[in-house]
């Protein structure tokens, strides 16, 4: 069976359902796609399928391989972040300009840096903090560092850089989720009451709950999915 993308498809999306990098990847291909532009294939992390590993030896998820008509000619997306352009490119010009505004770029891009650099770094060691030599609270502080500057952003406005959602919001909500899925009662009580509210409008959209549907893993011989709804 061939595993190039379907001409009817721009292509194959390989995610995991809890990963807070392919949650971006999602969101942004709900936001910025037709319905059932790409065939989604839900990954197992302890088994990946060898589909996977073929085109991507660093088997990491999320993976987006576009089509290009035959999988030679099919280009290879494997960063999140990538993902998220490669969809915004696929948008709309209004879209484009509310969800990466031009005077915005460079601000967006550092938060997201951040987030994914520092930020991922307290939360895998507050999550597993029983694996490192400091205490849960100590990894817990220096995630805070960042929680404190997403908390001054939303003071000025309903979302982290204008009233509108941004690539920001979408990038980097799903790991606030996770750092505040560590200790819900701490979480609810801590000083972020704007980061609080913002957190909880996004899990509640719409939007969130259609990208968190299950999927059983992908097996060849199963019936496609396809994604966005
Ligand atoms: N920099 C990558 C990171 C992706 C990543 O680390 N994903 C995790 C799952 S959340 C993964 O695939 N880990 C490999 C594994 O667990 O085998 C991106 O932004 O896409």
């Amino acid at each position: 069976m061939s595993d190039a993308p379907t001409n009817s498809t721009l292509g194959i999306l390989y995610s995991f359902r809890r990963c807070p990098y392919a949650m971006r990847a999602r969101l942004a291909c709900t936001l910025f796609l037709p319905p059932q532009s790409l065939e989604l294939r839900e990954v197992a992390l302890k088994n990946k399928p060898q589909q996977l590993l073929d085109i991507s030896p660093k088997a990491t998820v999320p993976v987006l391989l576009v089509s290009g008509g035959q999988l030679a000619d099919s280009t290879l997306v494997d960063e999140s972040r990538d993902i998220m352009s490669w969809a915004l490119d696929q948008a709309a010009n209004a879209l484009k300009t509310q969800y990466l505004p031009f005077h915005l770029q460079l601000e967006i891009d550092e938060l997201i840096d951040e987030n994914d650099g520092t930020f991922k770094w307290a939360l895998d060691h507050y999550k597993y903090a029983d694996r490192f030599a400091e205490s849960e609270e100590h990894y817990r502080k220096l995630g805070e560092v960042f929680l404190t500057k997403l908390e001054l952003l939303l003071e000025g406005n309903r979302y982290l850089f204008t009233a509108e959602m941004s690539l920001a919001d979408i990038a980097i909500f799903p790991f606030v989720r996770q750092f505040a899925h560590v200790d819900k009662t701490w979480f609810e009580q801590s000083p972020y009451p704007r980061l609080i509210q913002w957190l909880s409008e996004l899990l509640e959209s719409e939007l969130f709950t259609s990208i968190m549907e299950k999927y059983k893993p992908w097996q060849a011989e199963n019936e496609k999915v396809y994604f966005p709804k």
